[in-house]
């Protein structure tokens, strides 16, 4: 029997869908990966204006779901709404317990819309302790400004200049992605793998809408990566992948819409 790739997400569940382990699970699947969870939060929108609530699942049964799957084994694991900074050291530590391999690290300090940081000590903990166990990080632009120690990151050479900063912190890839909060009429994604950037660009698009983006694009990665492709093989891949979800997006409501996850499979 040929072997089943398999892949863990430890992220928060995103109720309407579109973003967190729903966005990664997704993603897993059409990409051939078989997924497992392990749930850190719910975030339940409030109808009335979107806001973000944050509902975090007991510490334990955190570790529980993290030594199921650590004693089954994956290709690959990522890591997304951590939450706490007590969270990100029992992923830490589960890292190193069960010598996970291929560790994407997306380290979701932001929600769209909104560029202050979440919770402040889980941004700390997640610098301190899990830049360093990446064989990839993920960030936005935010992310890598509070990562990289600089006051924003808005142009192609801010992004490059972040990267290598974060590449010192120990992190083996990085690739930042842009999305919508850069300068000019492209978005573009950067890759630096310790020697070389390679660098795309994507037109950005109107009438779209980009919520889990950021989850999905990593989600991607990590799945590539499980299936034993290269970091660059991977990165194209989820371009790819990222850029049909998105220009078939839908609305779900007056606040949001959604990824079309299966267009690749089209
Ligand atoms: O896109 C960041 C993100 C990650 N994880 C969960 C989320 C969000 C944004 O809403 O809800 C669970």
């Amino acid at each position: 029997m040929a072997e089943q790739f398999k892949a863990l997400t430890i992220a928060g569940s995103d109720t309407s869908g579109g973003a967190g382990m729903e966005a990664d699970l997704k993603t897993f699947e059409e990409m051939g990966v078989y997924g497992m969870v392990a749930l850190t939060v719910i975030v339940a929108q409030n109808p009335k204006d979107w806001a973000h609530d944050l509902f975090p699942v007991d510490i334990n049964t955190v570790k529980r779901q993290i030594d199921t799957v650590g004693t089954i084994g994956v290709n690959a694991m990522k890591t997304g709404m951590l939450g706490s900074a007590e969270l990100v050291e029992v992923v830490d530590k589960a890292i190193d317990k069960y010598d996970f391999k291929n560790v994407v690290i997306d380290p979701v300090m932001v929600c769209k819309g909104i560029d202050t940081i979440l919770v402040p000590e889980a941004a700390a903990a997640i610098k301190a302790k899990l830049v360093q166990k990446a064989m990839v990080i993920t960030p936005n632009t935010v992310e890598s400004a509070y990562l990289a120690d600089m006051d924003k990151v808005e142009t192609v050479e801010d992004i490059k200049e972040a990267a290598l900063r974060i590449h010192k912190l120990g992190a083996k890839n990085i690739i930042i992605k842009s999305g919508s909060r850069v300068e000019g009429d492209y978005m573009v994604d950067v890759l630096f793998d310790g020697n070389d950037f390679t660098i795309k660009r994507r037109k950005k698009m109107t009438d779209i809408y980009n919520s889990g983006a950021g989850c999905t694009f990593s989600a991607a990665i990590t799945a590539g990566l499980a299936k034993g492709l290269s970091i660059k093989e991977s990165f194209a891949n989820a371009q790819e992948f990222i850029t049909k979800a998105v220009q078939n997006s839908f609305k779900l409501n007056q606040f949001t819409g959604a990824l079309a996850h299966w267009e690749t499979r089209k």
